[in-house]
């Protein structure tokens, strides 16, 4: 398959500085290379950037670097759109923020192509928040309210061609949400599986009932995967890090899983902050878990030494 590499050097989301060296640390611990070796072709398409910034303004005055995101949203709806009418786009983050471009514009070309888009939400955080109901004023908490059509981002964010029903978000790892979050959330119908889900039944059971639904829709689906999602003491390079997070083989069986199902059509891998990485094994993790998604098998599991 032509994996497309897209580097998203966008940190204005986050609450601290380091996102914008993500693109640069997953390609240093060589995920072209992984991907090449597991038969894929691979484009690095470079590392994007914004140009014209707007003049966009917001009452809320916790609102941080708004102009700088509305152009990113704006550049990544277009680049997802352009990027996945062939191949498999990775998106390089860059904060949580870029996949309001991201799965915007997956949605617009899923129209194009059919097939209705679905979205697997791997985090700690719901990400669900408005321009109206943020608390920190950090965007990289509002991309999910943003694509599914929430009110708040009308006249301000770019323009939402082709929202994403709720009914086709799944969130898997939550175990930090705020309270207005909360509220808004219980009244959509996104499947919200709490890290208490996961210890009771376990992802397998989660994600394959996920899977069945998108299979018989035959649907596309985007795989968001924020590092955060991760226990810290196995992904501790993330600003917004939340203990108790999924373990090395809940993760890597989640991309196994995907990879046999044949159903992933495209992945954001955001919130690296390689500032607060350990020799790279943040990252190093992030290109593993990619290769499991993109076909390697337990077996073919290179020994590693950090
Ligand atoms: N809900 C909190 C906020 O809005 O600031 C924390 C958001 C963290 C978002 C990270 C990307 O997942
Ligand atoms: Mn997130
Ligand atoms: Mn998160
Ligand atoms: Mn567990």
């Amino acid at each position: 398959m032509l994996c497309k590499l897209i580097g998203v050097p966008l940190q204005d989301g986050a609450p601290r500085l380091g996102c914008e060296m993500g693109p640069s640390a997953l390609r240093t611990a060589g995920l072209a290379d992984t991907l090449i070796s597991l038969g894929h072709r691979v484009a690095d398409l470079g590392n994007f950037t914004i140009t014209d910034v707007p003049d966009a303004r917001h009452a809320n005055p916790a609102i941080r670097q708004l102009p700088e995101i509305v152009a990113w949203i704006k550049l990544l709806q277009e680049t997802a759109y352009n990027a996945s009418a062939d191949g498999f786009p990775i998106f390089m983050g860059g904060d949580h923020a870029l996949s309001a471009g991201t799965v915007a514009g997956l949605s617009r070309r899923s129209v194009e192509l059919g097939r209705p888009l679905y979205v697997l939400w791997l985090d700690a955080h719901t990400d669900f928040h408005t321009l109206d109901t943020t608390e920190s004023g950090n965007l990289h908490g509002t991309p999910v309210a943003y694509f599914t059509g929430r009110d708040g981002f009308q006249n301000t964010f770019p323009p939402l061609t082709v929202p994403v029903p709720t009914s086709r978000v799944c969130m898997i790892g939550i175990r930090s949400v705020d309270p207005e979050e909360q509220a808004a959330i219980r009244k959509t119908e996104a499947t919200v599986h709490d890290m208490r889900m996961i210890d009771e039944h376990g992802v397998a059971t989660l994600l394959r009932a996920f899977l069945d639904r998108v299979k018989a829709d035959n649907g596309m689906l985007h795989v968001s995967l924020d590092v955060d999602f991760l226990d810290p003491s196995i992904a501790p390079a993330v600003g917004t890090s939340v203990p108790g997070g999924a373990t090395f083989r809940e993760a890597h069986l989640i991309m196994e899983m995907l990879h046999d199902s044949g159903l992933a059509t495209s992945l954001d891998l955001v919130e690296l902050n390689p500032f607060l990485d350990e020799r790279g094994r943040t990252a190093t993790l992030l290109v593993d878990l990619t290769a499991s998604l993109m076909g390697r098998k337990v077996m073919d599991r290179p020994t590693r030494s950090f």
